[in-house]
């Protein structure tokens, strides 16, 4: 690798680029403005809001994704956090939307946080949840997950995954994290292999253990999938589990919604809205899915769907619903895309449907309600959605010091290029999710 200062995208360069579209932009706001004017929306206070939003990106989600078949890796990949955290920065640099970073360990793990931190600081990023890894086995383990970790029939095996959970907490309180996010594997694959009732009340007792480790200022996010990699039962299979455990669990703990973890067709946004209900919303790992846990970007498959999740959260916004304040992350699987594109795409979608629900006439909605008015009420949330708010967040972005264009510009900067030369692929790179 060369000792020369790795390639970064100039502010001279993205202000070039910014100054061939700004004119238009401009003029394309101005319209929207109006418009929105004329339904009684203040555009600049939607600006304003929208340069507030964040999303937290996965660092796993900088590197090349995968399947179970195969890999696919791309040009320049990031070898490690380091170099992860300098693609995040590029991220944010141009989309605005991304401040902080969600690391995984021991996915992420390196001997000085203080320089990890000191790292993210220089680019202007800080670290929102830690996510703790029980369902591989890493090297030198000295007990297998194969059979599950919170919820394993083996006390030992217990107490090592509480114990690999408490060292996340130790590392994300270096990092300066406040949250942990716990996401177990644990489950089964034939009827009767595991005591359903058991599993879930060792997972409970285990997950005592973590919560009692958390500082006072801590908060811990369970996140519930219903299959995969157990396809017959997994112990925190849907967000009831997930809910009825958080009760048990007391206040620090909180239920994670992965866009991707639930039944086809299942009302996600009811969902969300039961959890904000009974104060137990902590989070969620944004994506997008058409079958199952599929990890596909933002907003790519059902963007009405994600717009319906941000209604309800806007919902809670307004009316200031009690213990309400959502984590924000990203949780995909970049397999066949540029992920430093697709994750600007996702959080520029995130930030759509998040502008998309700020214009919803919230009076005229409630009034629809009132009046059992069904078609009108939809056409409250249509109007909403139908909205090219597009001229706005690019307005958002260039005030926040980002890219009118961000995939435009980083595709013109040639970052990735410059990246394949700096960054020869070295063996046994563990970039991405396989
Ligand atoms: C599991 O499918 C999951 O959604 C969890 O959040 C993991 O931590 C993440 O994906 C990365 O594999
Ligand atoms: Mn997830």
């Amino acid at each position: 690798m060369s000792a020369a200062k790795p390639f970064a995208i100039s502010e001279d360069f993205l202000a070039n680029h910014n100054a061939r579209l700004e004119a238009a932009t401009i003029e394309d706001y101005h319209a929207l403005s109006r418009a929105l004017a004329r339904r009684g929306v203040d555009a600049e206070k939607l600006v304003e809001k929208v340069m507030g939003f964040g999303v937290a990106i996965p660092t796993w989600g900088v590197g090349t994704g995968g399947t179970r078949f195969a890999r696919f890796p791309g040009p320049g990949e990031p070898r490690n956090i380091f170099e992860k955290l300098d693609d995040c920065a590029v991220i944010q640099q141009l989309a605005r939307a991304t401040p902080t970073v969600s690391p995984h360990i021991p996915w992420d793990k390196v001997d000085d946080y203080g320089a990890l931190r000191d790292k993210a600081a220089a680019h202007g990023l800080s670290f929102d949840a830690v996510n703790s890894n029980t369902f591989q086995d890493q090297p030198g383990q000295e007990l297998s997950y194969k059979f599950g970790s919170l919820s394993h029939a083996d006390a030992r095996v217990r107490a090592q995954a509480v114990a690999h959970n408490l060292e996340c907490i130790e590392i994300g309180r270096k990092l300066g994290s406040k949250a942990l996010t716990v996401w177990i594997a644990d489950g089964s694959n034939f009827a009767g292999q595991s005591n359903l009732t058991k599993a879930l009340d060792r997972y409970i007792e285990a997950m005592r253990e973590i919560v009692a480790a958390l500082p006072a200022d801590w908060r811990v996010f369970l996140e519930h999938k219903l299959y995969e990699p157990a396809f017959y039962s997994t112990v925190i299979a849907d967000w009831g589990t997930s809910f009825a455990a958080a009760q048990e669990l007391g206040p620090k703990a909180l239920c994670l919604v992965d866009l991707g973890h639930h039944a086809p067709s299942v009302n996600i946004e009811q969902i969300v809205a039961r959890l904000i209900r009974f104060k137990k919303l902590g989070g969620f790992h944004f994506n997008d899915s058409k079958y199952g846990d599929d990890d596909l970007d933002s907003g790519s498959v059902e963007p009405f769907r994600l717009f319906l999740v941000f209604n309800e959260l806007i919902d809670a916004e307004r009316r200031k619903a009690e213990g309400f304040a959502p984590a924000y992350m990203i949780d995909q699987s970049h397999n066949v895309t540029d992920p430093i594109e697709s994750l600007m795409q996702s959080a520029m979608e995130l930030q759509r449907a998040y502008a998309q629900a700020l214009i919803v006439d919230r009076e005229a909605l409630e009034a629809a309600q009132e009046a059992n008015d069904a078609l009108g009420a939809h056409l409250e949330l249509k109007r909403a959605f139908t909205t090219d708010v597009s001229p706005l967040l690019a307005v958002a972005r260039l005030r926040a010091g980002g890219a009118i264009a961000p995939i435009e510009a980083y595709r013109a900067a040639g970052y990735r290029a410059h990246k394949a030369k700096e960054r020869p692929p070295v063996a046994g790179t563990s970039a991405g999710i396989v």
